[in-house]
């Protein structure tokens, strides 16, 4: 038996489906997931010592590929004098001026230890600031495993949520209207009819986790345009775009600015990190400051935050992303031939470094498409390419990603 197996079996003894995360299951796609013992540049190796060219990349932040020896160093260094302090530091001064450059909707940012706890955090500063209650978010956006998100669509569209998990009061998941992506018609009728109620429209402005949807072209402008007419706090959850479709996410990709950003993982570099931020007017609402309660014994963490600062800077390199997109479009225009030459009933969305090959017939540009996915193929085209040596996202509703290092 491969050791991989055996130790899944181990593992589901001790930790529920024997992962931490649920996607790294493979329950999407059937099998027994790897058990990954190291990582380098574009590769992963599993315990059974098999390489795999990873498109995972631990599900984004290491865009710079495993291991960069610059952040390796420095985390290194940075261990040599303790691991935690809980007291202010100066990395994260630097990391947040970091942050600072890159979003210039940021005027102060706080930092935390995941996607989940940053969205978490910047609902309730939203509901804290207006005095509101209802939010607003996309069908089939994931913004992490925060109650009041993990809401989906009702019966009909803009309808109030209904959960999409155990354990979630209805009482909460009533406050969320969950509304279809790239659809600034439905989003007009929300805030016509529930605006004064409403704390904030929360979107990833390219979703990843429905795999790659990309906006429509002038989506994210009247989005801003309708949030600000009828004076919504808008939420960027630019957790996995941020440092990603640029060094400034998709604020600097669309030129267009939130009121409040989440950020996490590049801006750890692989360690754990959460951030969200905005203008200081909000943000200073924040205990100590103000009465919006936020807190975490390991925000700012020395070593998280000397990655991140490690990794942020190799971005600010010149040309880092030129070279990443040219790197990119080279790799899209061989499946492009593929697909045209096979005539595959596909559809490849991507954007920068990030792609998702949809099992379906295009364009997938929202959540309704997504769904028409032919997941059974998804499952052997994945278990087709594990075996030869390539690891994809083990969902067709995840996205892919390509490094520096690729
Ligand atoms: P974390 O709490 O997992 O650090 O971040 C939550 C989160 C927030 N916002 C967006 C847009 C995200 O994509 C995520 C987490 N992404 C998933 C993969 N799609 C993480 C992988 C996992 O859940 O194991």
């Amino acid at each position: 038996m491969k050791r991989s197996e055996q130790l899944f079996r181990e593992a589901r003894k001790h930790i529920p489906g024997g992962v931490n995360s649920p996607v790294r299951a493979f329950k999407a796609v059937g099998g027994v997931p790897k058990f990954i013992r190291k990582g380098k540049g574009a590769y992963i190796w599993d315990v059974d010592g098999k390489r795999y060219l990873d498109f995972v990349m631990s599900w984004g932040p290491l865009v710079l590929g495993h291991a960069h020896p610059n952040v390796i160093r420095a985390v290194a260094d940075q261990a040599k004098n303790g691991t935690s302090f809980g007291t202010p530091t100066e990395n994260e001064v630097e990391l947040a001026e970091l942050v600072k450059s890159a979003f210039p909707s940021i005027e102060k940012v706080r930092l935390v230890s995941s996607g989940t706890e940053a969205v978490m955090s910047a609902i309730r500063l939203a509901r804290g600031v207006t005095g509101r209650e209802k939010i607003v978010k996309c069908d089939g956006c994931y913004h992490g495993h925060v109650d009041s998100l993990l809401v989906q669509a009702g019966s009909g569209a803009a309808t109030f949520g209904i959960a999409s998990s155990k354990g979630i009061p209805e009482a909460l998941a009533k406050l969320t209207i969950s509304i279809p992506y790239n659809d600034t018609d439905i989003l007009e009728g929300v805030l016509k009819r529930h605006a004064r109620e409403i704390a904030c429209f929360i979107l990833e402005p390219v979703p990843a986790n429905m795999g790659v949807i990309l906006p429509k072209r002038g989506y994210l402008e009247k989005v801003r345009t309708l949030t600000r007419k009828y004076d919504v706090i808008l939420i960027f959850d630019e957790v996995v775009t941020g440092f990603r479709i640029a060094f400034g996410g998709a604020q600097e990709k669309f030129g267009v600015e939130a009121d409040l950003t989440c950020l996490g993982k590049i801006l750890g570099g692989g360690l754990p990190i959460g951030a969200f931020g905005g203008r200081k007017e909000l943000m200073d609402h924040l205990a100590p400051e103000g009465k919006v309660y936020q807190a975490g014994t390991l925000s700012g963490n020395p070593l998280a935050t000397r990655s991140g600062i490690e990794t942020l800077k190799q971005l600010r390199n010149k040309n880092f992303y030129q070279e990443l997109e040219r790197k990119s479009c080279a790799f899209y225009e061989l499946l492009d031939s593929q697909i045209e030459k096979y005539s595959l009933p596909v559809t490849l969305n991507r954007i920068g470094s990030c792609f998702t090959l949809f099992f379906t017939e295009g364009p997938v540009t929202d959540f309704r498409s997504a769904k028409r996915a032919d997941t059974k193929r998804y499952a052997r085209f994945f278990h087709r390419l594990l075996a030869s040596g390539i690891y994809v996202a083990p969902s067709q509703f995840e996205t892919n990603f390509i490094s520096e290092a690729h």
